[in-house]
């Protein structure tokens, strides 16, 4: 039998929902593991504890799968919390309905423009908002620009955004807040340019001045993609089929900048922070514990391990990512009030370390040329701009630059998961195969290192160092010389 709302009976009693068929006033877009294992259980959580209609509806904007499994379930999905010492499993139940984009941009239009919606929260990935890593500004692909420019259904999620504050200026649906949830540094500021940019196109900018605002958000929590045996211990937990499961981490946190001009769920009493200024969180957080899962993720899967606990038993690498983050990261921030950097780094790796979480490091690899500025390239640049070398954050880049050649140590291949990866196979058949040539053909990608940082001669120097050794002598050799 699958999960739904006829089934709960068979559900047992502590794995039941804590509210049912809420109406909506969320529209979330992209039904990532991750948005389900976060912000869905947050806003279940807040609604228990301080009521309001504030129902989910999710929109995917690709993938009919997540919608097809989510629809036939009455919306619901089980999180399982995999601590080291054991699991907790609950079904959430704060959808209010379910959507493909692809299939029905009209509906999600629609909804955009209905007065009851009064948030939209978004996990797109990096890539989704279509930003150049290296400026921040926004990039007018060719599918961008035929959302922009024609009146076919919008593709991009950034399209169906301003066609949907279009439909709701027009419907007088009144303010709305746009929340990215996703790992970029300012987040509400880079979505705030985006929708000012698309907002000039499309002339509304004093509608969108007065009527959306875009708070910022740190979000964290660990949640590996959803495997086979992730649905097995759902259905062995919950004693019905759950095509929607998640597992992730017991820790989950939220910071949000509190500028929600129609309201919000209580978050806060679902142990989100609500504050004025979200951004030390952001960068802690981006540059800590995501720069060093990248770092994991990169030398882990070139030496071949499979998964991010696996990859930090590796001698030498811990080491490593601790004067990663103590030489090059720390330096480059200033911290929330009260918070140490090596402290909160410390508690990062105990979470990386959990062995029920099974986070490959391909999957952390993946998209390189949308993570490592925010993660890796920022800490760097600031480092060099106060004259000093982060030798640690160009060991990443060079792990970068070998993971992305698609070969192990020991020769196994290894994916190239990324939006730029014909640009990237392109430079890579065009350069000599010797360090330095790959490093110029790789630092020449512009929407990823910014000009100073390609021209930096000192760096350049150090990170030839770095892939010089990963080439000669492999990962572990690497390390064992650092
Ligand atoms: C990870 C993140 O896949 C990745 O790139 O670094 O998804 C990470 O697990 C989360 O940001 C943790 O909050």
């Amino acid at each position: 039998m699958e999960l739904s709302r006829a089934a709960l009976p068979r559900v047992p009693a502590g794995c039941r929902p804590r509210i049912s068929a809420p109406a909506p006033g969320i529209v979330h877009l992209g039904v990532s593991a991750f948005h389900r294992a976060h912000q869905a259980v947050f806003t279940e959580e807040a609604m228990a504890a301080g009521g309001g209609d504030w129902g989910i509806v999710h929109v995917a904007p690709h993938s009919p799968q997540i919608v097809g499994a989510m629809r036939a379930q009455d919306g619901l999905f089980s999180v399982t919390a995999l601590g080291p010492e054991g699991t907790s499993t609950r079904v959430v139940g704060s959808s209010a309905g379910q959507l493909l984009a692809a299939a029905d941009p009209d509906a999600v239009v629609a909804l955009l423009a209905d007065p009851a919606v009064r948030i939209v929260t978004l996990t797109v990935t990096e890539k989704g908002y279509r930003l150049d890593g290296a400026t921040g500004r926004m990039l007018l692909d060719d599918e961008l620009r035929a959302d922009l420019e024609t009146d076919r259904a919008p593709r991009t999620v950034p399209g169906l955004l301003i066609r949907g504050l279009c439909a709701r200026r027009r419907a007088g649906a009144g303010p709305i807040a746009l929340v990215s949830c996703d790992n970029l540094p300012a987040n509400g500021h880079r979505m705030r340019g985006l929708i000012d940019t698309l907002a000039v196109a499309k002339g509304i900018s004093d509608w969108v001045r007065e009527n959306v605002t875009c708070p910022g958000t740190m979000v964290d929590r660990i949640v590996p993609a959803t495997t086979a045996e992730t649905l097995t211990l759902a259905a062995e937990t919950l004693g019905v089929r759950d095509r929607a499961a998640v597992n992730g981490e017991p820790y989950r946190a939220w910071v949000i900048e509190d500028d929600f001009p129609a309201g919000r769920p209580a978050w806060d009493l679902a142990g989100a922070v609500m504050t004025g200024d979200p951004r030390p969180w952001e960068t802690l957080k981006l540059r800590t514990l995501n720069g060093v899962h990248s770092a994991i993720a990169y030398l882990g899967a070139v030496a071949g391990h499979e998964t991010i606990a696996a990859a930090l038993t590796m001698p030498g690498l811990e080491t490593a990512v601790r004067l990663f983050i103590a030489e090059d990261i720390a330096p480059s921030l200033e911290p929330p009030d009260g918070v140490d950097t090596i402290a909160y780094g410390d508690e990062v790796l105990v979470r990386f370390e959990n062995p029920a979480i099974a986070y490959r490091t391909t999957q952390v690899a993946g998209d390189g040329t949308q993570k490592l500025p925010p993660r890796v390239l920022h800490t760097i640049q600031d480092r060099r701009a106060a004259g000093e070398m982060p030798r640690w954050g160009a060991l990443v880049v060079a792990a970068w630059m070998r993971f992305v050649q698609g070969v192990t140590d020991d020769g196994q291949p290894l994916p190239l998961d990324d939006p730029l990866a014909d640009r990237i196979r392109a430079r890579l058949a065009a350069a000599p195969a010797t360090p330095e040539g790959v490093v110029e053909a790789l630092l020449g990608l512009d929407t990823v290192f910014n000009p100073q940082l390609a021209d930096d001669a000192e760096f350049r120097a150090v990170l030839v160092g770095w892939l010089t050794s990963l080439e000669k002598h492999g990962v572990a050799a690497t390390l064992a010389g650092a």
